[in-house]
């Protein structure tokens, strides 16, 4: 399980007073003070400092900042030795200034040890002239080891902060989480296309038909009829109705919907949305890049410095070692994308994201609808425009060659297989950018899921490159053979699910699937016999392999068979394997219907899954894929109307995509685009998808805002909310695949 390390200072605590008791407080529960002198009447006793000269100033406690520290952590104060209950709830309060205007403190509520996980932490901007900061929290945990810091370091100039009236009361009432989800009437707040199915969920107390209206920018009814009672929504607990208003087909835009006393956020009608969304799904990937600069003249606001490329305080990619007792040998693992928010790289989550990009690029030129030439060269704006090789496939090769560095070189013991991962030895605190990482990196051990991941991937590329580039083509499969040799040869090679300090495990107990999905791309690019065997023989082949989550990083049978449904082949059975992707979209189709917000996903008991909005996504393209092989118009519509609740047609009225809806999620968990830490870096780009709901909700902020919750309520858009709102390749790639298709069917 990965935990991310919010980096708090590890200070011993000087003093360590009595407990303050209070009156009772809600309930009869009694309100206990936690801080220490925080009216600092004995002056700075209790207190550490580090980086700042500090002192009792104006009956408070003064520090002087220095300029030009790396870090929040670099110049703090704080207190140690803080004992918290788990489930109890805390005010936390304190009155700061700041001078000169603009400078904010970073104020944590957390573990004052290893691993300094923080439990409550905020970032106001303070004032001159001071302000009182009042939260409140549930702790998710119990320790004696709490510590409340205040980070003041990381900005370029010096500056001055002074505190008081510093107070964790423990006992309070907790502040319950209520969403803001605005009008009862929920669309997708992009668009709709035209010729497309058009439907929205309205939750109300009415158990009867309701009358709607559709307007235009001008507020005329242009179309009206009445809704559908749909009961009770188990994913969200609420009672809808649904409407269907797909009879309208006239394009516009600032269009809304009324019904039952509310109005919608409003939408377009139209394709010019997806236009825009389809490359801004995919030019994802350029500011994901690891190892090199990013250009700011290519990504205005998002232009940052290489990271990981052996600049201190990086340790770099360029001669990474193994962790103690893998091997003895370092590789030059520079380049790919960081896989997310953190700045691990993990090849099986490489693998998936680089198929399904390469797969939007391949659908678009062997389907009907499809136009290869809007992903062409110069779509994404990238440094490889004008090369005169389609900018996705330029993008997906920087992650290509990533992979093929982590394959064990010639000679070693394990020589063709690839190694699982490769990350930071601690999880480190947000923000940090990529090229102030000071951690050390390490190789993980090779798996038979990697080797298969580079296998499968390194197949499809060599046929999708050989038009553009002989050698790369040649080269990518050569290595493609020698992982699937290696992955033979080393069948049941698992990482190990409690290797997750400082990156993610990235465990899958069971890698038929991965072996039946390289086995089918090693087939399709060279129609040899082995693989052709492999496939047909695969327990795989002809299981039922279309579950609720149709496929993501774990799950990989699904990836091979739309391939083998699609790419030109002479499968011996293929009109099965075709037939099994219909069946499974009717499934898929089945769930949509009985769902009022309309989506191809109803998980077991409405536990949502980490990344659910992907997951959804990727039932979608199932979907789609049966319109590719049929041209049947249910599958087009159940395919387009599965992006509603992924742009805001959904339990919290939230569009889950960055820029994309009036309202939209912009807070995602990242350790560069950290707005909501730090005012002076950007929020994530235009086109990046959250995970969504997780009923998991794993991380200490979901843990302590969300328990309890329903389903679809499962999200909360806040950066330090890493279970719920993270961004990631995988996730993105089911973006662009899916913008790529609706786009198509304009
Ligand atoms: O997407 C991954 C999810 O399926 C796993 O259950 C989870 C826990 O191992 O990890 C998710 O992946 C994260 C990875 O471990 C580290 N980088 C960020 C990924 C998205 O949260």
């Amino acid at each position: 399980m990965n935990h991310r390390r919010s980096a708090l200072l590890a200070l011993t605590a000087l003093l360590a007073a009595g407990l303050t008791t209070l009156p009772a407080g809600p309930a009869g529960a009694v309100e206990v003070e936690r801080v220490r002198n925080g009216t600092f009447e004995t002056g700075i006793d209790s207190w550490w400092t580090s980086g700042v000269t500090a002192g009792p100033a104006d009956g408070g406690l003064c520090a002087d900042v220095p300029g030009g520290t790396a870090n929040p952590w670099d110049a703090a104060v704080g207190q140690n030795d803080l004992t918290l209950a788990k489930g109890e709830s805390y005010r936390f309060s304190f009155h700061a200034t700041g001078a000169p205007e603009g400078n904010s403190v970073r104020a944590v509520v957390g573990l004052q040890v290893p691993p300094y996980d923080a439990y409550y932490e905020v970032t106001p901007q303070l004032s001159v002239s001071g302000n009182a900061y009042t939260y409140t929290f549930t702790s998710p945990v119990d320790t004696p080891q709490g510590q409340v810091a205040f980070q003041l370091g990381g900005g370029a100039a010096p500056w001055r902060f002074c505190l008081d009236d510093v107070s964790l009361l423990g006992g309070v009432a907790p502040e319950e989480y209520k969403p803001d989800t605005g009008p009862r009437v929920r669309v997708n707040q992009v668009a709709y296309l035209p010729g497309g199915p058009k439907n929205a969920t309205v939750v109300t107390e009415a158990t009867e038909p309701l009358p709607w209206q559709l307007k235009n920018a001008a507020g005329t009814v242009v179309a009206s009829g009445r809704s559908v009672p749909r009961g009770v929504d188990p994913s969200s607990g609420q009672n809808v109705h649904s409407i269907d208003f797909g009879s309208y087909r006239r394009a516009g835009s600032g269009l809304t919907l009324a019904a039952d006393g509310e109005t919608s956020r409003p939408f377009d009608i139209g394709t010019a949305a997806y236009e825009r969304l389809r490359l801004d799904a995919a030019k994802f990937y350029y500011t994901q890049r690891s190892g090199v600069e990013i250009r700011d003249d290519l990504r205005p606001g998002y232009g940052r410095a290489a990271g990981h490329v052996d600049v201190a305080p990086n340790q770099g990619d360029g001669a990474v070692p193994c962790r103690p007792g893998v091997c003895d040998y370092t590789l030059d693992v520079t380049g790919g994308w960081y896989d997310a928010g953190d700045h691990g790289k993990y090849v099986v989550n490489g693998g998936i994201s680089v198929w399904q990009l390469l797969s939007t690029y391949e659908r678009a030129r062997l389907a009907r609808t499809g136009h290869a030439e809007r992903l062409g060269d110069g779509s994404l704006d990238i440094p490889e425009s004008g090369n005169k090789v389609p900018d996705i496939l330029d993008e997906a090769r920087w992650e290509l060659e990533f992979l093929l560095r982590m394959q064990v070189p010639d000679g070693e013991p394990l020589a063709g297989m690839v190694h699982h991962k490769i990350h930071d030895e601690q999880w480190t605190g947000l923000p940090l950018m990529p090229d102030a990482d000071p951690q050390k990196r390490a190789l993980h051990p090779p798996s038979t899921a990697a080797t298969l991941n580079l296998a499968a991937t390194a197949a499809q590329a060599a046929r999708l490159y050989r038009p553009y580039d002989r050698r790369f083509a040649a080269t990518a499969l050569t290595a493609a053979r020698k992982a699937w040799a290696a992955a033979l040869a080393h069948p049941d090679v698992l990482a190990s699910d409690s290797d997750g300090i400082g990156g993610g495990t990235y465990a899958d107990p069971d890698v038929s699937d991965e072996f039946y999905w390289a086995a089918a791309e090693l087939y399709l690019t060279t129609g040899g016999r082995e693989f052709r065997d492999h496939v047909l023989n695969s327990p795989v082949h002809t299981a039922d392999v279309f579950g609720p989550v149709s496929f993501d990083w774990a799950r990989t049978a699904v990836p091979a068979r739309l391939d083998l449904a699609t790419v030109p082949n002479p499968l011996p059975s293929r009109d099965r394997v075709r037939r099994s992707v219909r069946e499974a979209a009717d499934r898929y189709l089945t769930t949509l219907k009985a769902h009022p917000y309309g989506m191809p996903y109803a998980p077991e008991g409405q536990r949502y899954d980490w990344g659910s909005t992907h997951q959804i996504l990727n039932n979608a393209t199932v979907i789609a894929t049966a319109y590719d092989l049929t041209g049947s118009a249910a599958y087009r519509d159940g395919a387009l109307q599965s992006m509603d609740y992924v742009l805001g047609r959904n339990a919290l009225n939230l569009s889950y995509v960055t820029g994309y809806g009036e309202v939209s999620a912009h807070n995602q968990h990242s350790r560069w685009y950290a707005h909501q830490l730090d005012p002076r870096l950007p929020r994530p780009p235009a086109g990046s998808l959250a995970g969504g709901a997780n009923s998991g909700i794993q991380d200490p902020l979901a843990q302590s805002k969300l328990q309890g919750c329903t389903g679809q309520f499962c999200y909360i858009d806040d950066i330090q909310s890493w279970s719920t709102n993270e961004l990631t390749i995988n996730w993105n790639s089911a973006l662009t695949w899916m913008a790529s298709f609706v786009a198509d069917q304009g």
